[in-house]
């Protein structure tokens, strides 16, 4: 890096002890050089330097009671970081490991992942370290309630719309949204993801896993592979895990495993999604009960052993940094030609490194996954016409969204002189879409 040296430079400095908003910003700044040498404007303007600064970020306490009585404090965040093209958004993370460090990495990505759906969406993530592991019903109901008591006045259906992330699905969502009514008295798309019945749109629940394997079959075919008859590793068992797998199986592959944060099952017959379901999104228990009925799996302990199993296709659809440099290197060995990211930044750089050197079909996360998001900004357009599509209406235009994606990625990996580089590709087209729109809006002074 040149030209934006200095930019990185800064955003360590100004931001020390955040990892993995370093790292986010370190990837896409080096897919960015040849954009900033070939656009003097946008350096004069300012651009690099701003893209990287949040517009806001707000921190708060959340504090609720818990079914024995006792006050237990949390900390919510949410960071605006971008309102360049349309409002801010991006969904809500609970997870006892969120700090500011990941929420801004996530906000940052949004932006350009936002910017690839191509509709009016702006970029931001937000979130609380609260664990929703072992929480009763009720104690999930106060905790969202008196997160949404301090974020409502920072929100708005055309101002900031949140949606759910990991540990934030259809329930989270629906009572925050009751909270935000309650206090607003307003009935407005304030949040997507909704269930269906009072706003939320059919087909966003599937939308991230679904459209992660649309993208990848584009990308495949594109290269004389395709899912069908292919070996499919998916990391993780929450929405999008689930929902890519229905996809694979509905295109003619196989997914023959599956995780969570403690462990792996191997199914080498195929996995039978019904069962996870039943254990993963009715009984909220965990990937090992798979094994009581079917008798030929296996379950291993720990995360990271998922990657050892030999496949064709690998979906990271868990968390950050999951596959690292060796796990990548063990899945190429092991005849691995394309990974798709269904999580946000699955991949360590070293482990992307490995992609691009053994020419892996490689779908980085922010257009791989960028089918939730688009999804729900469909969400918003209904909620503002006071309509609702079909399931059918709203997946065929998920659909033609994520060839649109890969067809831009491929589209801008090529002008910049390294065509089967998604990544860059992606990181590029979204972009130059944000810069334009910030260039053209101006800088206060
Ligand atoms: P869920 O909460 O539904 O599921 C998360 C899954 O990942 C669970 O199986 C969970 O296991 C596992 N997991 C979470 N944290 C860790 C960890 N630290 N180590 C190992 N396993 C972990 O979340 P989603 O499916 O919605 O999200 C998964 C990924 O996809 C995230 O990276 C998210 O940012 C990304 N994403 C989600 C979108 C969406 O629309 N929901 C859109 C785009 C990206 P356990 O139950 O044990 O915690
Ligand atoms: O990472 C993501 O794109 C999401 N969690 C979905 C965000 C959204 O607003 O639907």
């Amino acid at each position: 890096m040149k030209l934006l040296a200095t930019v990185l430079e800064q955003v360590e400095k100004r931001n020390p002890n955040e990892p993995e908003f370093h790292q986010a910003v370190q990837e896409v700044l080096e897919s960015l050089e040849p954009v900033a040498e070939r656009h003097p404007e946008w350096v004069k303007a300012g651009i690099f330097d701003r893209i990287v600064e949040p517009e806001r970020q707000i921190l708060f306490r959340v504090s609720w009671v818990d079914d024995a009585g006792r006050v237990q404090v949390n900390r919510g965040f949410r960071v605006q970081f971008n309102s360049a093209l349309g409002p801010y958004k991006g969904g809500l993370r609970l997870h006892p490991s969120v700090n500011l460090s990941i929420i801004k990495f996530l906000g940052f990505e949004q932006i350009l992942k936002n910017s690839l759906t191509t509709l009016p969406i702006g970029g931001a993530k937000g979130g609380s370290d609260f664990d929703p592991k072992g929480k009763s019903d009720g104690e999930i109901m106060r905790f969202c309630q008196s997160f949404m008591t301090e974020l409502y006045r920072h929100i708005g259906p055309d101002t900031d719309v949140p949606a759910g992330d990991i540990g934030v699905g259809g329930r989270e969502i629906g009572y925050m949204y009751g909270q935000y009514k309650r206090i607003r008295n307003e009935f407005t798309g304030v949040l997507t993801g909704k269930t269906i019945g009072w706003g939320g749109s059919l087909a966003r629940t599937e939308a991230t896993g679904y459209g992660l394997c649309y993208f990848m079959e584009e990308a495949m075919n594109a290269k004389g592979k395709s899912f069908k008859g292919s070996t499919v590793v998916v990391s993780g068992s929450g929405n999008v895990a689930i929902y890519a797998t229905e996809k694979v199986h509905q295109l003619g592959g196989k997914v023959v495993a599956l995780s969570d944060s403690d462990g792996y099952i191997h199914d080498p017959d195929g996995i039978d999604l019904k069962a996870v379901q039943q254990i993963k999104e009715v009984r909220r228990g965990r990937i090992k009960e798979y094994l009581a009925d079917h008798p030929k799996a296996t379950y291993a302990p720990g995360c990271a052993g998922i990657w050892t199993i030999p496949c064709d296709v690998a979906l990271p659809s868990a968390t950050q940094n999951e596959i690292d440099g060796d796990a990548a290197a063990r899945l190429v060995k092991n005849g691995c030609f394309a990974v798709g990211e269904g999580a946000n930044m699955p991949s360590t750089p070293e482990a992307v490194q490995v992609y691009l050197k053994n020419k892996v079909i490689y779908g980085p996360a922010k257009a791989a996954n960028a089918g939730g998001v688009a999804t729900s900004a469909l969400e918003m357009s209904q909620n503002s016409m006071r309509l609702a599509w079909t399931f059918e209406e709203v997946d065929a235009r998920l659909k033609a969204i994520m060839v649109g994606i890969y067809r831009n990625s491929a589209r801008a990996a090529k002008e910049y002189g390294d065509p089967d580089n998604l990544e860059k590709g992606a990181n590029i087209a979204g972009f130059e879409k944000v810069a334009k729109a910030m260039y053209e809006q101006g800088v206060a002074y």
